[in-house]
Formats: structure tokens, sequence, C-alpha cells
């Protein structure tokens, strides 16, 4: 085999501007979940993409926030932990002329460690006069000397290749960290809690998904006449009894609902026929008890 090429790369930027979508489209496969609620994201997830001989390894990060639970801690703290050791740092924006200090924040840290920048407007979709995306790419400019400006649109794929071609510019001669069919670093329990998580930020209103923590206690392959089967079991915990009873519904319509389009999710990303069965608890202020947050996964 010939030279071998990498790069580690930070995707980061405020809640909601599609750093999650943006890595999914890179690496051709749903490895993060997406939402319109702010704070989708809670951990690093590393997505990869190897052509040949170069391997692209994303790290999609939570959204820059003010952190108000140990959770929201541990979220932050993950930010910072992903943005020290990659060679280069992505930031994605909206594609509006604002530049907030959050995000400035960001771009000193990238700064200080002398990574090269790229600037990411995403949603380019969403712009129908383009002469407001010029404006865009002007502020931006005027605020940081960036490396490259590139608009795209995670939900079309407008510019990712470019993109792509943009930061295989930053590669560095080493061995491949993850075999070449990897997509990503998440063992399939945890993408499997995640892809029912997702479908509890879709379906439940405001503040209840936030507190809601998903763990798969069982996942097992079954051959049967049909082929393979896999058993999922998963439980789902809330801060709240009366969250709970939202998250069941009324005669257990919501979380028949939550758990059929999760299934169907699940089938998708593991090529395989789901049986999944969910159970819902309660753990007061979980978010706030490292005990449970360690449990759930949620710590560096
Ligand atoms: N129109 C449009 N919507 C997008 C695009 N990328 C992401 N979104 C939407 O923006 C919302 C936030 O996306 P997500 O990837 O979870 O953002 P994150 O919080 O930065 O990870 C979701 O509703 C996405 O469907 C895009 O390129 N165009
Ligand atoms: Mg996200």
């Amino acid at each position: 085999m010939g030279t071998t090429t990498s790069a580690f790369i930070a995707l980061v930027g405020r809640p909601n501007v599609g750093k999650s979508s943006l890595l999914n489209t890179l690496v051709g496969q749903k490895v993060a979940i997406v939402s319109d609620k702010p704070q989708t994201t809670r951990n690093r997830i590393m997505g990869v993409l190897t052509r040949d001989t170069v391997q692209l390894v994303f790290l999609d990060t939570p959204g820059t926030h003010r952190p108000r639970t140990r959770l929201g801690d541990f979220m932050v703290k993950s930010i910072g932990e992903a943005m020290t050791g990659v060679d280069v740092g992505v930031l994605i924006v909206e594609p509006t002329a604002t530049v907030r200090d959050s995000e400035r924040e960001l771009l000193q840290k990238f700064r200080s460690q002398k990574l090269p920048v790229l600037l990411v407007i995403n949603k380019i979709d969403t712009v129908e006069d383009k002469s407001n995306l010029l404006t865009c790419i002007d502020v931006w400019r005027q605020e940081f000397a960036f490396d490259a400006i590139l608009p795209v649109s995670a939900l079309t794929g407008e510019g990712t290749n470019e993109l792509l071609t943009e930061l295989s510019k930053y590669v560095f001669e080493s061995p491949h960290f993850f075999p070449a069919d990897a997509i990503s670093d998440q063992p399939e329990k945890v993408l499997a809690a995640e892809l029912l998580r997702e479908q509890m930020l879709l379906s439940l209103r405001d503040e209840i998904p936030h507190g809601i923590a998903v763990v798969i206690e069982r996942m097992e392959e079954r051959e049967t006449e049909r082929g393979v089967i896999l058993d999922i079991d998963a439980e789902i915990f809330c801060e709240r009894d009366t969250h709970k009873g939202m998250v069941i519904g009324k005669k257990g319509v919501m979380l028949k609902r939550i758990s059929t389009a999760a299934r169907e999710e699940m089938e998708k990303t593991f090529d395989a026929h789901v049986n999944l069965q969910c159970w819902v608890k309660v753990k007061e202020d979980w978010r706030n008890r490292q005990g449970l947050l360690n449990g759930f996964g949620y710590r560096l």
C-alpha cells in the first residue's frame, strides 16, 4: 500500500447551525442525530470518511452555550476537548451577517493553537438573494483571517465536495486510525440510544427531551427463519413522573409512536430487522448527579 494520510477536523459552532447534519452529509451516513432543538448533541462524536489513501476524521461537538446543569458542564468541556489535538478547525455558521461573542471565543481558541481555520456558511439553500450571502462572507472575512470560506448546504449537499477538497489540503502523512469501512467511533449501542433519543426530540415538547437520557441495556442478534433479528432493550430516563407520563402518553400512544419511528431508523442504520423494547423510568435531577451522568455515558 502507498503512503497514507489523515486529518482530524473539529466542527464547532452555535447550537442549531447544522454541525451534526453536515457531519452526516460528509460521511454519507447518519452518525449523529439532528433536531431543530438546541443541545441535541451531547458529546463529541467522531465521523470517519476514508477515500483511498486519505482518511478524514470529523469531530462533531455540542453547540456552545452557557451551561446550567452538570450535563451542560460536560457538554461544554467536550467542545474544548475536541478542539485540542486536531489538525484543522471548522467554524460553522448560518448565512447571517452577525458575529457572536461565543463564535469569537471559538476562533481565538483555534488561533491560539495556530491551527488552519475554515469558515463554513451552512444552510445556503435558505438564501434566496445571493447578494445577502456576499454580505455575510464580507462580514466574516473582516472578522478573522480564515484560510478559506465555504458556503454549503448540509441539506442538499451543495458545496460539500468543495469543502472536502479544501480539507484534503491539510492532511498529514500518518497511518489510518480507523478501518476503511468505519463511519464512526461510537459503539452500536450508543448509536441506537441516540436514534431513540432523536425521536423524543422530534416528538416531545419543550424541556422534556432535554431531561431525557437513554441507555441500551441489551443488544443481541438472533437468527430466525426471517433472517437476523436485532433485539434491543432500551431504558428511557426522565426527570419527573409527569414527564414519564408524557413520554408514555395516553394509552401508551406516544411511546408507541416514538419507538416505532426509532425502530425504523435503527433498521436503516443497522440493516437488520429490529425488535425494540422500551422501559420508561424516573431519575430525579439526573442532569446534576455525577454518578448518573457517568452511568449514562456523559463523562470525559
Ligand atoms: N435548510 C437547511 N436546514 C438545515 C441544514 N443543515 C441543518 N439544518 C437543520 O437545522 C437544524 C439543526 O441541525 P443540527 O444538525 O442538529 O444542528 P447542530 O445543533 O449544529 O448539530 C435541524 O432542523 C436541521 O434539519 C441546511 O443545510 N439547510
Ligand atoms: Mg449537533
